[in-house]
């Protein structure tokens, strides 16, 4: 009896201690740790008996095993599948088709209403048994359907009375991989590429299926391999292996596999001597290669292209259009049903137009010349990823082309792995604008996700930021962007709250005055950033190449990648007029946005400077002059840093040491580096300015030279 009673006591402690235990972040929001809310605990022990996945594909597989881990670690105890239903409390999953049970249920009515991949999750009672049902059209609907229950029980909500009915907005949401085929990331900050193509096909990590795993349970159903900067060894048999093996991996997550397409691939791999789309030997190369990939991968995506951009080669080396290069692969692969991702992020420093006005010049004029499998997959911004741009003009401009949006998950511009910037904010500013291409209400949101302009092919990608490192993301608020990406891709009107809402739960700890600080911390920390790198509209001023740290004062090389080409300093004034007195992409934009960026009067002033010159003494509604705004925004921003570490010292306790510590010291170097960029950056405009920084403001430490002398490596 005291030995029970010994038992007893220790199991408390147990699950305390477990609970704190030392966590590396590789399970990401996928944890399922004992349930430590016995109220919850409790309930959900009384709801659950048992579960049944009726079907033996691998996606109801794979659906029956996350259940399994799901319900065992949350719950604490072995829920072994069943095969009928014996008592109250059984959680069934099936199709229509797979599962005689669902099929006698009286829900074919509420199927009919959501898509292929959505799901229906009820409380319901069958055979005087009360159950929940995870029911969909197809089995990767039930996947979904399944990470979405065990969602609501990580994030400790009810599970008695269950009505939800649930369909991804958009059609394919894909993470973008800028993986080179030596292992290194484009911008990537986590370590080395997942893909160990050295040992692929034969051996396997099992890191591949957390990884589908991961993005099964947001929704995420494609992938595209390799760098946009492409290489076109990927396409010959020596690595189509290799990806088959991959695919293979990925599939039962409903998961597909795509892959950058170099455009010069027929002359370098296939000895031909030109690329011309339009030549008909290109046309058989690329029709035979098409036909090559799907014998190794039959459910073959397709490709992603970056073409005549940044150096990369094109149809125009040609003398074709873009819709002649996209229309060259979409032809060859629309036989097999895959599709064109053709990148609108165009721009040529030998045009003397404005950057940001130069993929909307380009690819306007050929909305309607697509065929119907390309996609035009357009950066949130017209310039790139900056921490502020204004949606890109793009969006509405093409209404007889589907377009995608392209998010940058990994931080090439906020501070890499070491900065805490949660970018659901920047994501959703995105979405929510409003294009005004037919009235009012012409959200980005409706415009991906064909709501608006009727097409069928929508997509949504985010450039990856997962690597090699144990914990994914470098920054284990990294995750959150991955995790954000996912989430607003399947349904691009979540809002950033929320999202972080569940992310913290799953991720950390449902305890509420933890997820209220944090969730502050997180809805905060964009505009933090934008406050000590790039306040009022400014952008493009980072240190050359490295894109780390400032560098305002860059002037050398390519003009259009120095950063006075964007800031425009001068004594009179800061900021790039692009209204209609200067470059005048404001006129890209549909009425009344376009007046509205014009005039000084209504212009946003978080996009002041991105629009207009305007002098030192120019008085923001703070009632600062832009000298005092900018001195008054880059100081705020290193304050909340400080901040931000405050409220992070309160999660101690709450969060597993390992993590807590490896958060605390990223944000003192994120608190350094935000220091450079305000110190760099006042010291440099104020050799324009000729104004002195304000007494209450901390004095820069450092000279000017110091900074411009600082050098980052990665
Ligand atoms: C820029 C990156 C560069 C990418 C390019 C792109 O600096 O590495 O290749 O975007 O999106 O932001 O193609």
């Amino acid at each position: 009896m005291k030995r029970l009673f010994n038992a007893l006591f220790l199991i408390p402690l147990l699950l305390m201690s477990s609970l704190l235990k030392a966590e590396d972040g590789y399970r990401l929001w996928l944890r399922y740790d004992l349930i430590n809310d016995q109220l919850i605990l409790n309930l959900y022990n009384k709801s659950i008996t048992g579960f049944m996945i009726e079907g033996s594909s691998p996606t109801l597989k794979a659906a029956g095993n996350e259940l399994q881990i799901g319900l065992n670690g949350l719950l604490g105890r072995v829920i072994h599948p069943i095969t009928s239903i014996k008592k109250d409390g059984t959680i069934v999953a099936g199709t229509v088709q797979s599962s005689p049970l669902i099929a006698a249920l009286n829900i074919k009515y509420r199927l009919t209403q959501i898509n292929d991949e959505g799901y229906i999750i009820i409380s319901t009672v069958y055979q005087k048994k009360t159950i929940i049902v995870i029911a969909a059209n197809t089995d990767k609907g039930v996947l979904y359907g399944t990470f979405h229950f065990l969602r609501i029980m990580q994030t400790h909500q009810s599970i008695s009375g269950l009505s939800i009915d649930n369909s991804p907005k958009t059609k394919l949401r894909l993470l973008n991989h800028w993986d080179n085929l030596n292992r290194t990331v484009e911008r990537g900050y986590a370590g080395l590429s997942l893909w160990d193509w050295k040992t692929l096909p034969d051996s396997i990590s099992p890191r591949y299926t957390d990884y589908a795993r991961a993005n099964a349970s947001i929704g995420i159903n494609g992938t595209v391999l390799t760098n946009v900067n492409a290489n076109a060894l990927i396409l010959t048999k020596e690595y189509l292996v290799k990806v088959a093996a991959l695919a293979n991996i990925f599939r039962p997550y409903g998961i597909k596999v795509y892959l950058t397409a170099r455009f010069s691939a027929p002359v370098e791999i296939g000895k031909l001597k030109t690329a011309d789309p339009l030549d008909p030997d290109v046309i058989a190369w690329w029709n035979k290669k098409v036909e090559e990939i799907y014998s190794y991968i039959p459910d073959f995506g397709g490709f992603l292209i970056k073409a005549n951009s940044e150096g990369q080669p094109g149809p125009q080396n040609y003398k074709r259009s873009h819709a002649d290069g996209a229309n060259m692969f979409a032809d060859a692969l629309a036989p097999h049903k895959g599709i064109v991702m053709w990148r609108a992020f165009v721009y040529d420093n030998n045009v003397p137009d404005d950057r940001a006005k130069q993929a909307y010049n380009e690819f306007v004029p050929l909305d309607g010349q697509f065929r119907k499998n390309v996609i035009i997959q357009v950066k949130n911004g017209p310039i790139d990823f900056q921490p502020r741009e204004p949606f890109h003009p793009l969006f509405g401009a093409m209404p007889s082309t589907p377009l995608m949006p392209e998010f940058q998950i990994t931080q090439e511009y906020l501070g890499f792995s070491t900065h805490l910037v949660f970018q659901a904010p920047l994501y959703e500013e995105c979405l929510k604008s409003d294009t005004y291409s037919e009235g009012k209400g012409s959200l980005v949101a409706r415009v991906i996700d064909g709501n608006l302009e009727g097409h069928s092919l929508t997509a949504m990608a985010g450039v990856s930021n997962i690597g090699s490192d144990r914990n994914w993301t470098g920054h284990p608020f990294g995750q959150a962007n991955w995790y954000a990406f996912g989430r607003l891709a399947w349904d691009p009107y979540l809002t950033s709250d929320a999202i972080a809402d569940e992310w913290l739960k799953m991720t950390f700890s449902n305890d509420n005055k933890f997820v209220e600080n944090l969730k502050k911390v997180m809805l905060a920390s964009r505009n933090i950033t934008v406050n000590y790198m790039t306040p009022i509209g400014l952008h493009h001023i980072m240190y050359a190449g490295l894109h780390y740290g400032p560098g305002p004062w860059v002037d050398k090389g390519r003009q259009d990648w120095t950063a006075v080409y964007y800031h425009r300093a001068d004594s009179a004034g800061i900021g790039f007029n692009r209204t209609s007195t200067g470059s005048n992409a404001v006129g890209q934009y549909f009425q009344p946005v376009r007046d509205v960026y014009e005039s000084l009067a209504t212009c946003p002033e978080n996009l002041l400077l991105w629009f207009h010159h305007v002098s030192w003494d120019y008085k923001l509604k703070s009632g600062n002059t832009v000298w005092e705004e900018l001195c008054f925004r880059y100081n705020m921003g290193v304050d909340s840093v400080r901040w931000m570490q405050k409220q992070w010292l309160e999660a101690k306790g709450i969060v597993d040491n390992e993590r807590f510590e490896k958060v605390s010291s990223l944000l003192v170097k994120q608190e350094e580096n935000a220091k450079v960029w305000r110190d760099a950056c006042l010291l440099y405009f104020q050799t324009f300015s000729k104004r002195p920084i304000p007494e209450k403001y901390e004095k820069p430490d450092k000279t000017l030279e110091y900074y411009k002398n600082l050098k980052y490596s990665f």
